[in-house]
């Protein structure tokens, strides 16, 4: 990635830190994926996205700030990236996943604060992130406490937008959710001196949607009884989604789908047969976060499914194209991402029944539900998770873990533990 010096050094950031983690990744890297044997050949696109994540990606974006266009940085799928694109705008994610971030976060948060906003704090305080550097604006949302605290901080020099997310379904939260996306449309339209028509929603909405058909199509590959991709490979796509063009990601998912579904016709599996199949739910897991994956995965058992906002509360669910209203519109989408379940709303039935779903959808033979350290939300909703899935007669082992190797061994025990008992 040195060729991208100049570039980072324009973005002010701290090149001497920064080059610590370039140095860690590439071998993290080598060590999680490109040890696997016979991945499809699709692969090669993330691989090489990976290789160069702080370089190729962060420099589209400053061409594209260069010919007008504004970036907005953001934390959380109820974002809706259809508003920024149907004004010209660009999203990118910003979900820190590494614990080379953390302590940058714990100089200004409490440690008892879950990694991810620790990481995401840190990143951008100690100037490691290209991303957090670039973006114009920040959009940050009322999900947990921490995240809603971590904005004043973070927003201190970058414009920050905070989105007052509903923490219950009821009508008069759609309405609440729907002026909420209205006003958001406004603040974008600000921000990218563009105005939003019925034409470029409808159009934006449609790229969406075509991003999220294909992830879907990559995961339903993984609903096959032979499995043509690791659970490592699928969750890099999806972290990958986060920050890459919505209509390359379509692109390079759909053709990553079509090798999967002609290695299920030939009977191509990376796993041999009677591997058990797992479910994870939970907590997100941002890039560079593969360790429970990993862990899994060497541990005699597959991945299949992802309940988590990297999987599958991602790209389940797609906005109606039919309003012809920029209201009807706003509503669509207030009503698309209001099906989403995240632990944040109470009651949270909604993603109990996802779960038990997707574990027969996925053919997975248990579940593991991980938390990340110091996210109350997921913890507390654990229990209920955890009940229902017994009840229904489904194994499920509860795991909390954070971004340090500390735990890994252990965890390596619960879960082959766990596996055997399948
Ligand atoms: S929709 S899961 S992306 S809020 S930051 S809640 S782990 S303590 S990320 Fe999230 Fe949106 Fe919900 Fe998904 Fe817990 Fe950490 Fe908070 Fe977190």
């Amino acid at each position: 990635m040195s060729n991208y010096v100049e570039m980072w050094k324009s973005l002010g950031m701290d090149l001497e830190s920064h080059d610590s983690l370039c140095q860690v990744l590439p071998t993290a890297f080598g060590d999680v994926f490109l040890s696997q044997d016979n991945r499809p050949k699709g692969m090669n696109f993330w691989d090489m996205v990976v290789a160069e994540i702080h370089g190729i990606r962060p420099a589209e974006l400053i061409e594209a700030q260069k010919q007008g266009r504004k970036v907005f940085g953001t934390f959380c799928v109820y974002v809706p990236d259809e508003i920024v694109l149907a004004a010209n705008g660009i999203v990118t994610g910003l979900c820190g996943g590494s614990q080379f971030w953390v302590p940058g976060g714990e100089k200004v948060l409490p440690k008892a604060t879950c990694p991810l906003i620790k990481a995401s704090v840190g990143a951008r305080l100690d100037r490691t992130c290209p991303f957090f550097r670039i973006a114009d604006m920040y959009v940050g949302e009322t999900t947990c406490d921490g995240k809603k605290k971590a904005w004043e901080i973070l927003g201190q020099d970058v414009p920050m937008h905070i989105m007052d997310l509903p923490q219950m379904k009821r009508p008069q939260d759609l309405e609440k959710w729907t002026l909420e996306i209205a006003n958001f449309a406004k603040v974008v339209e600000e921000t990218t001196g563009n105005k939003i028509t019925v034409d470029s929603l409808q159009a934006a909405i449609r790229t969406v949607n075509e991003k999220r058909k294909a992830l879907a199509r990559v995961y339903a590959a993984r609903q096959a009884l032979n499995l043509p991709i690791s659970g490592k490979d699928a969750l890099l796509v999806t972290q990958i989604a986060f920050f890459d063009d919505p209509v390359r990601c379509a692109q390079m998912c759909d053709k990553l789908a079509d090798e999967l579904e002609e290695r299920i016709k030939n009977g191509v599996s990376v796993f041999p047969k009677g591997t058990k199949r797992l479910l994870i739910s939970g907590t997100p897991l941002a890039i560079p976060n593969w360790k429970l994956h990993h862990l899994i995965e060497t541990s005699g058992a597959a991945v299949v499914c992802e309940e988590m906002c990297t999987g599958t509360r991602y790209f389940e669910n797609l906005t109606d194209e039919s309003q012809t209203t920029l209201e009807g519109q706003f509503r669509a989408l207030a009503e698309r991402y209001m099906k989403t379940n995240c632990a944040c709303f109470t009651p949270n039935t909604g993603r109990i029944d996802d779960i038990i779903r997707l574990v027969k959808e996925y053919k997975a033979d248990g579940v593991i539900d991980v938390n990340l350290k110091f996210c109350c939300l997921y913890d507390i909703e654990g229990y209920k998770v955890e009940k229902a899935l017994k009840d229904a007669g489904i194994p499920v082992l509860g795991l909390e873990t954070d971004y340090t190797d500390a735990d890994a061994e252990q965890l390596r025990t619960r879960i082959g533990a766990f596996v055997e008992m399948l």
